[in-house]
Parts: structure tokens; C-alpha cells; sequence
């Protein structure tokens, strides 16, 4: 699927867009669900084994069965991001030429897989110690200035049907042309000034379906008030030519017109690029502004540090 002349205009008009019915849920995410719901189901395993789960939860369904897993065991619901999984069902998902056909749209032929990529867990805002609402911030403020030149196009791709009551994105139509907004408390929150000003607008998606976001607009989530989680995957894309904002951490060509021999295939060489990226780069500061104490971004004890 290619966008079409209407589709490009609006995003880069309002700074973002959404698409639906582009990949098939079967065929295109059904394989990273089904890695997800083994890692789930060998954590419940374990936890059980070890007498600190009650029960499976086998019955509950992909949305539900680690949110009441983490009832019991909150930590269960951390760790699961795509740099940490290293699963190959996710890295055959990073070349899924249906998701690069929509980006070639709006960046070109030329495109990197950037090293900014996450799977979110979202646990519904019940499960306090855990829950966690991403607050207002532009993504080119959580990546080094190096970065503030390009385009880097967000694809925000749900697992589950993802509605305002389950914590979809929110963003702010057209706010990417005031520039990169230094933050008021430190951390990347934005100035809540800044955002009392714009008009939020929430963007439901369903599975098979995608939001396309430009670096520079304001974006945040709703919070998740369902009592499931929230799956979601949030992938970047941009010229292999330019600095990623992240040059500690691997990204990898997905397609090149010019070089095509550059393009990355193989999975062992991915996942190894991150574990010795994530062995080498302890103590490097991945962010562009030292994090805030108010910004509530902390991930639960049992889980390794996020870079968001
Ligand atoms: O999915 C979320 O909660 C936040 C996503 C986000 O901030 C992003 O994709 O940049």
C-alpha cells in the first residue's frame, strides 16, 4: 500500500496520520503475538513453579492474561521491549515490506530501521505500581540534537484493538511546525502550557491499522482505564544516510533502491548488534535533557531501564 497524495499532505500538514486495514492481523502480526503470548506463558510457568503465581491465567485472552498476571506479580509485565525480547518473529516484523511500501511514501526508497523502536506493554492505570501513561513530549527531544535536521517517521502499530478506555495516542494536529520545545521541569515533558494551548486529539486504532507521526509533533497516551493491557509497537524510520540521534544503538537497513546489498537479513546479526551494544553502552546518556524526578516514567524494579 502506498499513501496517497491526500494521505502525504495531511501528514505533513498536521504532523501525523492514521491508516487503516494495512497489515493483515493473521498474516502480518500474528507472528509477533504469538511471540508475545509464549514469553507471557513462560512467565506465568515460572512464577507459578516458584509458588508466586496462584494460577495460569491460561484462559484469559492475549489483551488480558498478563494483566491479571500482573495483579499478582506486577514485575511479570516488564522487560518485554523488542531490544530485549530479540525475537525473530519481531525482526522479520522490522521487514515487513507493507509497513516500509507506507514509509517509502513519505521518506523514499532509501530507509533505516532506527534504532528508537519499542514494544509497549501498557498495564491498565489500576495496576498503579506498573501503569504507566507516556506524558507529552516530541521525539526528537528524547534523541541527541544530532538528529534534529530529518525526517524520522514514526509507525505506531497496535497488537489489540487499541480505544481511548484501553490508553490509545494522543496527539496535537500541527504541532510539529513550532520547532523543538525545550521542556519546563527537566525530563522531556513539555511545558503543560504548551499543551493547554493546543487541542488534543486522540487517536483510536485497530489492529491492522497504523498512525504515521513526524518527530516534532506533540504526542502523548490516554490512560489505559480498561483492564487489559495495551499492546503496542512503536517503530522509526529514516534515511540510512543521516544520524540516527542514537548512535550507541544498532539500526539496520531495510530497503535501499541504490545499494541493495546494504539491506540487513539476517537475524543473528541484529540480535547480536544489540546485546553488545547493550553490553558496551552502560552509563551513556541516551537522552538529550537529564530526566525529571516529577516526570512519571519509572519503570517498576524488576525491569531493566527503558530507552524510550
Ligand atoms: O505508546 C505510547 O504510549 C507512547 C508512544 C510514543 O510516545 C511514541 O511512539 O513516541
Amino acid at each position: 500500500m502506498r499513501l496517497s497524495e491526500g494521505q502525504i499532505e495531511h501528514y505533513h500538514d498536521q504532523g501525523y496520520l492514521v491508516v487503516e486495514d494495512v497489515l493483515d492481523p493473521q498474516e502480518d502480526l500474528g507472528p509477533v503475538v504469538a511471540a508475545y503470548e509464549e514469553e507471557v506463558d513462560q512467565r506465568a510457568r515460572a512464577l507459578h513453579r516458584e509458588g508466586k503465581l496462584s494460577r495460569l491465567y491460561e484462559d484469559e485472552p492475549f489483551e488480558r492474561r498478563l494483566a491479571r498476571i500482573a495483579t499478582e506479580v506486577p514485575a511479570a509485565a516488564g522487560g518485554l521491549d523488542i531490544y530485549l525480547i530479540r525475537h525473530p518473529a519481531m525482526f522479520r516484523f522490522l521487514r515487513n515490506t507493507k509497513v516500509h511500501d507506507v514509509v517509502e511514501s513519505l521518506i523514499g526508497p532509501e530507509i533505516l530501521c532506527h534504532p528508537c523502536q519499542h514494544l509497549r506493554a501498557v498495564a491498565p492505570t489500576a495496576l498503579a505500581s506498573i501503569s504507566r501513561t507516556t506524558d507529552w513530549h516530541q521525539d526528537a527531544g528524547v534523541l541527541w540534537p544530532e538528529a534534529d535536521d530529518h525526517l524520522i517517521v514514526t509507525t505506531w502499530i497496535p497488537l489489540v484493538d487499541v480505544t481511548q478506555e484501553r490508553g490509545c495516542l494522543q496527539v496535537i494536529p500541527g504541532s510539529h511546525r513550532q520547532g523543538l520545545l525545550a521542556p519546563a521541569e527537566g525530563g522531556d515533558r513539555v511545558d503543560p502550557a504548551v499543551i493547554a494551548a493546543g487541542e488534543p486529539l486522540p487517536l483510536p486504532v485497530r489492529v491492522g491499522g497504523m498512525i504515521l507521526f513526524h518527530n516534532y509533533v506533540l504526542h502523548a497516551a490516554v490512560p489505559n482505564t480498561s483492564d487489559t493491557i495495551r499492546w503496542s509497537m512503536d517503530l522509526r524510520w529514516q534515511d540510512p544516510a543521516k544520524p540516527t540521534g542514537r548512535p550507541f544503538y544498532p539500526g539496520f537497513i531495510v530497503r535501499s533502491r541504490s545499494r541493495p546489498d546494504t539491506v540487513q537479513a539476517d537475524y543473528e546479526q541484529w540480535r547480536d548488534r544489540w546485546v553488545f551494544a547493550l553490553e558496551h553502552t552502560r552509563g551513556v546518556p541516551s537522552r538529550r535533557w537529564p530526566a525529571s524526578p516529577a516526570t512519571p516514567k519509572s519503570a517498576p524494579a524488576a525491569v531493566p531501564a527503558a530507552t524510550r
